[in-house]
């Protein structure tokens, strides 16, 4: 197996490009990857202050290296979830890289700060944990990013992870989510930009940035995804990509070019106003975080048995 570039030895083979590269030649092409999604869908201007949403996975902390290897201004967010060892070691994880290179890492922890956690809230809401999980983030690193003026929320999700969301988007024909799928979404009244730099990149080939890099990063998924829809979308995938590698590239490359245009892109139209209690934007008085947080912490809040929700 030989490098693609120099013709020296291959570590690693990438399918669907068709080509295998050496160590040094790997790592350019993941710069040249996120270089061109940022460039292609116009996600960042030169240094641009970015703040990164950190899980301490491969996918964030890769994303978090490679901005800064190519020049921006970053800052990690960390969400403490309190899921239980999985958010322990994941915090680990996330301090561990920044302590290691001298980065500031922000950290917001539901339960310090806000008084519940991703379990507790799902049984307070009836709600599958991702639910609660995922409004919190978008909350939070919203609001993180506006107090401190970053240009950019960025997020780590990668070309598998998209192609699979998409792929569940379709199954479903969820024209609304269809028509928001995008790997940049512009700030607006109230709201950030938010940019998805990975989206070129493949799941193994951040995996494979971060051993090269010699990042340690957390490699048990969420206890809470067990089962979920998307996990099963992702594998289903990977069945076809094997077959016929560069398919789940040119699935989401192409819905981005011809498809996604067709759909109604603009967000919900309805009247915003400011929360009361936080200030976030809202339909209502109150935003769904502030209700959130009023109900995961009510007394006997977590006494309520969960309910499993299959779609
Ligand atoms: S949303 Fe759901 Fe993830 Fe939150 S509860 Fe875990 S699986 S961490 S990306
Ligand atoms: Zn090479
Ligand atoms: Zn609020």
């Amino acid at each position: 197996m030989k490098c693609r570039v120099c013709r020296g030895a291959a570590v690693i083979d990438v399918p669907r490009h068709n080509a295998n590269f050496c160590e040094a030649h790997f790592l350019d092409h993941c710069r040249e990857q996120v270089r061109r999604a940022i460039s292609h869908w116009k996600m960042l201007d030169p240094g641009d202050r970015v703040l990164v949403a950190v899980s301490g996975g491969k996918d964030s902390l890769a994303l978090w290296d490679i901005l800064l290897d190519l020049g921006y201004d970053v800052e990690g967010l960390y969400l403490g979830l309190g899921i239980g060892e999985y958010s322990d070691e994941s915090g680990v994880y996330a301090r561990d890289f920044a302590a290691a290179r001298g980065l500031k890492l922000r950290e917001v922890d539901l339960r310090d700060d806000y008084g519940f956690d991703v379990p507790g809230a799902a049984k307070a809401t009836r709600r599958v944990p991702c639910s609660a999980c995922g409004l919190s983030k978008r909350h939070l690193f919203d609001s993180a990013a506006l107090d401190d003026g970053f240009d950019a929320v960025a997020t780590g999700h990668n070309l598998d992870d998209e192609a699979a969301v998409l792929f569940g988007n379709v199954l479903h024909w969820d024209a609304d989510y269809l028509g928001r799928q995008q790997p940049v979404l512009p700030a607006r009244p109230g709201f950030p930009k938010k940019v998805k730099p990975l989206v070129r990149l493949a799941e193994r080939e951040t995996a494979a940035w971060c051993v090269l890099r010699r990042i340690d990063y957390q490699v048990e998924e969420c206890p809470m995804a067990a089962g979920n829809s998307h996990l099963g979308y992702k594998e289903a995938l990977n069945v076809i990509e094997r077959e016929s590698p560069g398919t789940k590239a040119h699935f989401y490359f192409a819905f981005l070019d011809r498809i996604a245009p067709r759909f109604d892109q603009t967000e919900a139209k309805d009247a915003l106003r400011e929360c009361t209690s936080c200030g976030a934007p809202t339909t209502g008085d109150v935003c769904a975080f502030c209700k959130l947080v009023e109900r995961a912490t009510r007394p006997g809040a977590r006494d309520v048995p969960v309910r499993i929700e299959i779609r």
